[in-house]
């Protein structure tokens, strides 16, 4: 199988460390597209252009780290991050689509602070800023549920991410001053499958 990243996504991260958690290293190749490029050849291969994209070994591609990480999770047929449990466990889902909904917004902040100065918007710049303090101290009072605890799920890999996203694209540090989630993140963030795709 091929899988299509940017070093940079928080989205393809997502797809890359489940690559690593369920050690299809050997089965996977991960591959650099090049997005957001006028004529780029990537967009053969995935006309959306974005990124994470999943071409299996019968040359179907599938694309979105949702999809593309219940993919790979299934594949033995012991999903670990995509329990049936929680399929319809709303206390459960409810954190993941709030960790979700929080890396679309440090996205947002990221896409709009790596344009040239003079065509960011302010605007979006302070509202997504203060989505993510907002999320931040949402989670400061929830990553000591159960299902936030590693290897649970998708919500703690999605919320760990997105944090470091924020962090290394500027946004400043999400747990400073949120001790709870400081804690949490540390032990995230020692994770191999975090740090073999921490961002360049
Ligand atoms: N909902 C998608 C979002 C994917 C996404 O927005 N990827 C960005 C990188 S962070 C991308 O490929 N952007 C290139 C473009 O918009 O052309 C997912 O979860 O995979």
């Amino acid at each position: 199988m091929k899988l299509y990243v940017t070093y940079g996504s928080p989205y393809a991260r997502l797809a890359r460390i489940i690559v690593i958690e369920k050690a299809l290293e050997d089965r996977v190749q991960i591959i650099e597209a090049k997005t957001r490029t006028p004529g780029s050849p990537y967009y053969q291969i995935n006309p959306s252009g974005r990124v994470p994209y999943l071409v299996d070994d019968s040359g179907v591609g599938i694309e979105d780290s949702q999809l593309i990480c219940s993919y790979l999770d299934r594949l033995d047929c012991k999903p670990r991050f995509h329990s049936a449990s929680h399929a319809s466990d709303w206390a459960y889902l409810r954190l993941e689509f709030a960790a979700r909904s929080m890396c679309d917004g440090i996205a947002v902040w990221g896409r709009e602070i790596a344009r040239p100065e003079n065509e960011r918007s302010p605007t979006t710049l302070a509202h997504e800023s203060a989505r993510a303090q907002r999320m931040a101290d949402f989670f400061e009072d929830h990553v000591t549920d159960p299902t936030m605890q590693v290897a649970t799920g998708m919500a703690p890999l999605i919320l760990a991410v997105a944090i470091e996203t924020a962090l290394k694209r500027g946004l400043g540090d999400l747990t400073a001053g949120r001790p709870q989630l400081a804690a949490w993140m540390r032990s995230m963030s020692e994770l191999p499958s975090m740090q073999r795709t921490a961002p360049p």
